[in-house]
């Protein structure tokens, strides 16, 4: 379902930068399980160049029962750009969700104005994928911008709308990344390093994957890949043990 995003991602890439890979454990970057009917398999990808510290996207292709494609896009800690943030979720036969934004690091005006309005045209456009949805997982104040895509939508509208707003969403986000000026002041940069790492700890806590992952790959394998790959920069919190409490003899 989500492959031609997939492809569309990678000749973007590799035609605009000079990628090199980032290594994944094999581990991490393969997986088959064959707990569920149908096999469920899990690959992801992962890059870096000099605009951007982390590239990564991950298909799960689990046939008829689950076909997703998630990316993430982190910019280098010298530029203050917002994440660009892929979910695109096809599960059984009936529900597509689908969420596509710049995630934007900083709320304040000027930055939401230079980063954030010039999306408004695109998400304008493609009205009917902008459905304005309750999160149950997510806060939408936090880290998603007003004009995310966001919609329960259908294979047809997947594949004429989807793709043409992914396309011009993708685009838009190269322009915004070729205008950004670096930052060179310490503060500034670890203000960015702070707010991509408060990112990562936000999302690996609250990721409604893991339970999906669990399923399938085992919950060991669950955690060491959001916490090892997906969010790297978050650290696992400490989930109290049960001891058994001494009985007296
Ligand atoms: C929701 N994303 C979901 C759900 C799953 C995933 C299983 C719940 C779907 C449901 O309601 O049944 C799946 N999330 C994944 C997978 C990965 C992951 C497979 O991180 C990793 C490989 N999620 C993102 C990114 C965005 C995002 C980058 O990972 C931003 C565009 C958004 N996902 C997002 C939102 C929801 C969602 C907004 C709805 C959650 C809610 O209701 O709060």
């Amino acid at each position: 379902m989500f492959q031609p995003f997939l492809h569309h991602l990678e000749k973007e890439l590799f035609s605009r930068f000079e990628l090199s890979s980032r290594p994944i454990t094999s581990e991490l970057e393969f997986q088959v399980s064959k707990r569920g009917k149908t096999p469920a398999m899990i690959e992801s990808w992962s890059y870096q160049c000099p605009q951007f510290r982390k590239i990564r996207y991950t298909y799960i292709n689990a046939g008829e029962m689950a076909q997703i494609f998630n990316s993430v896009i982190y910019p280098r800690h010298n530029y203050d750009l917002p994440l660009l943030g892929v979910d695109f979720l096809a599960l059984g036969k009936k529900k597509i969700l689908v969420v596509l934004d710049f995630q934007p690091l900083f709320r304040d005006p000027e930055y939401l104005e230079k980063y954030i309005e010039p999306m408004r045209t695109i998400r304008d456009k493609y009205n009917e994928l902008a459905q304005d949805l309750p999160m149950k997982f997510y806060d939408a104040s936090q880290y998603f911008s007003p004009y995310l895509l966001f919609a329960k939508t259908d294979p047809e509208t997947v594949l004429k709308r989807l793709l043409p707003a992914y396309q011009e969403y993708i685009q838009l986000y190269w322009q915004l990344s070729e205008k950004a000026e670096p930052l060179t002041q310490p503060e500034q940069i670890e203000r960015i390093v702070k707010a991509q790492q408060d990112y990562d700890q936000y999302s690996a806590e609250r990721d409604p994957a893991s339970g999906l992952f669990s399923s399938y790959f085992g919950h060991e394998w669950s955690e060491k890949f959001l916490y090892e790959f997906l969010f790297e920069d978050a650290n696992p919190v400490a989930v109290p043990t049960e001891v058994a409490v001494p009985t007296e003899v």
